[in-house]
């Protein structure tokens, strides 16, 4: 009954380790004007201009749901944020979904530079979000939902970014997915078929 009791609660426990959705700290690849700093990105160089960006490593997968978010630490500077299909260069009006942080606590979204609107403000701490359930993304500020693009999306997703003056950064930034790698769940994968094997061979 014990053994019964076990096969039936690991099976569970393997399942919940690969589909639950993992939030991990972004891995920045091709840096321009951007300084890299963990998940962190710094405009370094290259004057006032859509011209720094860098984009994740990580994705999420055609026809995954997912998310970037940011932890805002600047309200001074225009920089924009959110989710490609892929990466055409470092300007924002090749940004997918993208939120636009303008100095002054203003927030606007963008989808491949077409303006869609000015919604609630933002300040130090709020907590930013681009979003896709299904094949809808969502913009959200600390939990809320402020726009529903009418793009629908079900292509592999990147992070991108756009910063425009030197010292804008983008911070804490961090992507989820359902399949995401997380050394955490390659531990529970080993965990979990330890124990099996473990139990199949105790006596009965
Ligand atoms: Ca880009």
């Amino acid at each position: 009954m014990k053994k019964t009791f076990t096969l039936m609660l690991f099976p569970i426990f393997l399942l919940s380790s690969i589909v639950s959705a993992t939030t991990v700290d972004v891995i920045w690849q091709t840096p321009v004007n951007v300084t890299v700093d963990g998940n962190n990105l710094l405009k370094t160089s290259g004057g006032s201009g859509w011209n720094a960006d860098a984009v994740s490593l990580q994705t999420i997968a055609a026809g995954e749901n997912g998310f970037v978010e940011i932890t805002v630490e600047q309200t001074t500077t225009n920089r924009m944020f959110g989710l490609s299909d892929i990466n055409v260069n470092s300007v924002f009006n090749t940004i997918d979904y993208a939120i636009f942080l303008i100095p002054g606590k203003r927030i606007q979204v963008y989808e491949n530079g077409s303006f869609l609107g000015e919604f609630a403000g933002y300040d130090i701490g709020s907590v930013l979000r681009v979003e896709r359930i299904d094949t809808t993304v969502s913009y959200l500020n600390d939990g809320v939902v402020f726009f529903t693009s009418g793009v629908a999306s079900t292509t592999e997703l990147i992070v991108d970014t756009s910063i425009h003056e030197v010292g804008g950064t983008l911070s804490n930034v961090v992507l989820s997915s359902p399949t995401v790698p997380e050394p955490s769940t390659c531990l529970s994968f080993l965990i979990a078929l330890f124990f099996l094997t473990f139990r199949k061979k105790l006596p009965q």
